[in-house]
């Protein structure tokens, strides 16, 4: 059989048979889906034989590259160990106990008890009841409600898919669940308007307090959001709005849910987003990197202020999934954070490839259609615009950024679009080179787009 005949077998099944996550599988099914067979590095290979750089790791997950042995021999070995056992019923084992005290050595110093869950999902609806349980322990039972942000993205099982703030979420299914409300983003170019980033950071922070007071803050019992937002579009909020907004909420007595689902493990160039912006939450969200996507995984960082009410005051927690803590999820995610460490990975995003790839990717805005161009350690996004000064959008029936989004891919780089902004969040290996390689491809689709955009006749 042929490559593409080979492909044409695999796409014709999968469009018998599988149902894609947030897809229109009809319409997937009329184009044909693009069948990914390998990978080693920062290179994918799909079945015509095309080498794509995945300037996505994964989907946000594969922080150390694709295809590592070690972290392969490390769960193969742990499966012919013990390939399963659970965490419930008075049993440990020690891979999960070896990753709790490593999680404590890498997280902040107030996180030393870690809950574990099997996606980042999972780990927000753990969250999501933990946080409501901790307020009745203190005799503050009336603190029920939930602060999230508009655009924010926490998952998609029912309370992750409330907390978040992606209307086309909501509209399918009945959600929000009661109990949520959503306060604006920090995003200044979209939104800030007339005002300086700094005004419109500390602009938003005050909008969300107030909003905070107009509920009551003694019926708010916590706020969640990511120090960047990530897949609302790799929104780097203004310096001033966390300072300002943390401030807030601790005099409110309000918990803070770091959502590092994607900023943690290094991509910010710290080991999680709030270091970078100087916060210090309550809980952290984790999954994505803390296994690089080899096993899937999530976990709750819970803080020892949390984690001492639920000790002393509290019973059982009446909550748990099947594979909390499976054992070669444990095994990946020992070995994944043994090499960020002895690699010293999250050093060199913020030292070395990071800086690196933040220069030339800033350069991007000298092109007429290109918005701003933000990046924190190897998290960034661009925007296109047809009017950089007046800073104007296209209009959505274009589709600009799924245009992009197509050349990248038939290019040779995996971007993905989100709207008409495009994000990138590489694998921290990532050589020189490669960040090279990786801007000329953002480059030449930069210039088909535009040309694209001009037939259309959208700019000017
Ligand atoms: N929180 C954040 C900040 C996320 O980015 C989740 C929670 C949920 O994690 P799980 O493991 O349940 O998927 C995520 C997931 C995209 C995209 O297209 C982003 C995510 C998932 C799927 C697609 O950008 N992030």
């Amino acid at each position: 059989m042929s490559a593409s005949e080979n492909t044409l077998a695999l796409q014709h099944i999968d469009a018998e048979h599988h149902l894609h996550p947030f897809t229109n599988t009809r319409e997937l099914n009329a184009r044909g889906v693009r069948i990914i067979e390998s990978a080693q590095g920062v290179y994918l290979r799909d079945t015509e034989g095309n080498r794509i750089l995945d300037g996505m790791s994964g989907l946000w997950c594969v922080a150390v590259g694709h295809g590592r042995q070690d972290i392969i021999d490390a769960v193969s070995k742990q499966l012919s160990q013990l390939t399963f056992y659970n965490t419930f019923f008075n049993t440990s084992h020690p891979p999960v106990i070896e990753l709790s005290r490593l999680l404590s050595t890498v997280t902040p110093s107030q996180f030393n008890r870690f809950f574990y869950t099997g996606s980042g999902s999972e780990s927000n609806d753990t969250i999501f009841r933990l946080a409501r349980y901790y307020w009745e322990l203190m005799g503050e039972p009336e603190k029920q409600i939930f602060v999230g942000r508009e655009n924010g993205y926490h998952g998609s099982t029912v309370a992750a898919a409330s907390l978040g703030g992606f209307s086309s979420m909501h509209r399918q299914g009945g959600l929000p669940i009661p109990g949520i409300v959503h306060a604006p983003q920090p995003f200044w170019w979209g939104n800030g308007g007339d005002m300086d980033p700094d005004t419109f950071g500390r602009h938003v922070a005050q909008q969300t307090l107030q909003m905070i007071d107009e509920i009551g803050a003694h019926k708010v019992a916590a706020m969640i959001a990511e120090p960047i937002q990530g897949a609302g579009g790799v929104i780097v909020p203004p310096r001033t709005y966390w300072p300002e907004l943390a401030a807030g909420l601790k005099q409110r007595n309000v918990l803070l849910i770091s959502d590092e689902v994607i900023c943690g493990f290094g991509r910010t160039g710290e080991w999680f987003g709030c270091e970078l912006m100087g916060i210090e939450p309550d809980f952290m969200t984790l999954a994505k990197g803390i296994t690089s996507g080899y096993v899937p995984m999530g976990a709750v960082a819970v803080s020892d202020r949390i984690a001492s009410v639920l000790l002393e005051q509290g019973g059982e927690f009446a909550h748990g999934y099947t594979y909390s803590g499976h054992p070669a999820a444990c095994a990946a995610a020992i070995k994944n954070l043994q090499i960020l460490q002895s690699e010293k990975l999250v050093e060199r995003v913020r030292d070395d490839i990071g800086p690196y790839l933040q220069a030339k990717w800033r350069a991007l805005t000298e092109h007429p259609m290109i918005g701003e161009a933000v990046m924190e350690g190897l998290i960034g996004s661009f925007q296109f615009t047809s009017d950089k000064a007046a800073r104007s959008t296209f209009p959505a029936e274009a589709k600009i950024g799924l245009t992009a989004r197509d050349l990248s891919f038939q290019n040779g780089l995996v971007l993905r679009a989100v709207g008409d902004r495009m994000v990138i969040a590489p694998p921290f290996c990532l050589t020189h080179a490669e960040a090279d390689e990786l801007i000329e491809k953002v480059q030449r689709v930069i210039e088909l787009t535009y040309a694209h955009a001009r037939g259309l006749g959208l700019i000017a």
